[in-house]
């Protein structure tokens, strides 16, 4: 039976759990012997380390709520069930960028994993100014396998279409929905903002025409093309690494939607952390280029070599003639361009509700001069303007495009 547990009664939960005690205690041993602290600081779940003599974990739960709201915004468990099955996939896909699992329950909506305690938060070491020199190769190939292998390039016709209605994750769909594609694009209560910020530019992006049908255009996209199962939350703080592993966690966003999603809401999340620096950090800004520049082109490279590689092996989508698999190739180019013009829009997007809608990101809020934060903030809703309502060749005119809004 479902209960919620604290930092008192996780240790007789554990106690009862014969699968969780082996892990953490000898037979004998005394849960007076664990140690339980509450470390989770998302929007919306507990996350629990524990430690024994002998080992440490991390526990993971779902509460029945919107832990960044409150009990007053309701929220059922369920994502657990889609976070445990996405890591699943994920893991057997990429074992090396995904933490083992050791335990979950669907029941008590919650999982127990490998604690990442040689690792950190990406986006903390991000704002200390750390360079990862491995990330890029290990973020792009995430990206191009977890994307190609639970698309319709690799599955069958009816394990993708089993798939999409397995991860049909109508709660947390609607979240994004709600908190990407629509409240920050109108007056709502849950939208917030720094008090410096000239609401005149919000109101104006707000008005404009071609900005509300970009982002329409956007959303239908969210909505409606099931093309692989995304992580659906690749922001920076769901990424945990050190200098040689980089893990992916949190997927409870899991669901079968657009490629270019989970590209652009990373991409989207390197720009606001290079929008964060000062004007003289330019070193620093020039890593986060390199990164976006790499992450995009070392991603297009290895879903491309996926998909010629099981073509050339498996004949799944081409026909049967001579000189198709360089057709194919076409086709390859095409979608990946396409899947080029999602990611900036995407990226667009999430940098809008970062800036004006509830959830924010530390890389900005942790601006302390509010007017600078604010000056910030205006350069990053005028380069999403801009981004959104554009097309772009390549990720080089893209950044072209970024640094010209970089003007503190
Ligand atoms: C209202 S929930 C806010 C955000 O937290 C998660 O990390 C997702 O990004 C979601 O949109
Ligand atoms: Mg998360």
């Amino acid at each position: 039976m479902y209960k919620i547990l604290d930092e008192d009664s996780i240790k007789g939960y554990i106690d009862s759990t014969s699968e969780i005690r082996s892990l953490l205690l000898d037979k004998d041993e005394s849960i007076e012997n664990l140690e339980a602290k509450e470390i989770g600081d998302g929007n919306l779940n507990f996350v629990y380390i524990i430690k024994s003599k002998k080992r440490s974990l991390v526990l993971k739960q779902a509460v029945p709520f919107l832990r960044c709201v409150g009990v007053e915004y309701p929220l059922s468990r369920i994502r657990m069930t889609f976070e445990i099955e996405a890591l699943k996939i994920e893991k057997e896909i990429c074992p090396s960028f995904v933490p083992e699992i050791y335990y979950s329950s669907h029941d008590m909506s919650l999982v127990v994993m490998q604690n990442l305690d040689k690792h950190k938060i990406l986006r903390e070491e991000m704002i200390n100014r750390e360079v990862f020199p491995l990330l890029s190769q290990h973020i792009s190939t995430f990206l191009a396998d977890t994307l190609f292998y639970t698309s319709d390039f690799y599955l069958n016709s009816t394990k993708k279409k089993e798939n999409v209605k397995k991860f049909t994750n109508i709660e947390l769909c609607k979240i994004t929905e709600d908190f990407i594609f629509t409240h920050p694009y109108e007056e709502n209560e849950t939208n917030e903002y720094n008090p410096k910020l000239d609401m005149n530019i919000v109101n104006r992006f707000r008005k404009d025409r071609d900005i509300k049908v970009a982002v329409a255009k956007m959303k239908y996209k969210f909505m409606t093309e099931a093309q692989a199962l995304l992580h659906g939350d690749l922001h920076t703080g769901s990424i945990m690494l050190n200098k040689k592993e980089t893990y992916v966690i949190d997927p409870e966003f899991a669901f079968y939607g657009p490629i270019g999603f989970d590209i652009g809401i990373y991409l989207a999340n390197l720009t606001m952390s290079y929008f964060s620096l000062e004007f003289i950090e330019i070193k620093y800004k020039e890593y986060i280029k390199c990164m976006i520049i790499d992450t995009w082109e070392l991603f297009a490279n290895k879903f491309k070599a996926n998909m010629i590689n099981h073509e050339k092996r498996q004949k799944s989508l081409q026909w049967n003639y001579k000189g198709s698999l360089e057709h194919y190739e076409y086709f390859a180019d095409e979608f990946i361009k396409k899947l080029f013009d999602d990611s900036i829009g995407f990226l667009a997007c999430e940098m809008f509700r970062r800036t004006v809608g509830l959830a924010k990101v530390a890389d900005i809020v942790k601006i302390k001069d509010l007017k600078r934060r604010a000056i910030v903030e205006k350069n990053m809703l005028e380069c999403a303007s801009k981004l959104i309502t554009s097309k772009y060749k390549d990720i080089d005119e893209v950044i072209k495009e970024i640094e010209k809004y970089d003007n503190q």
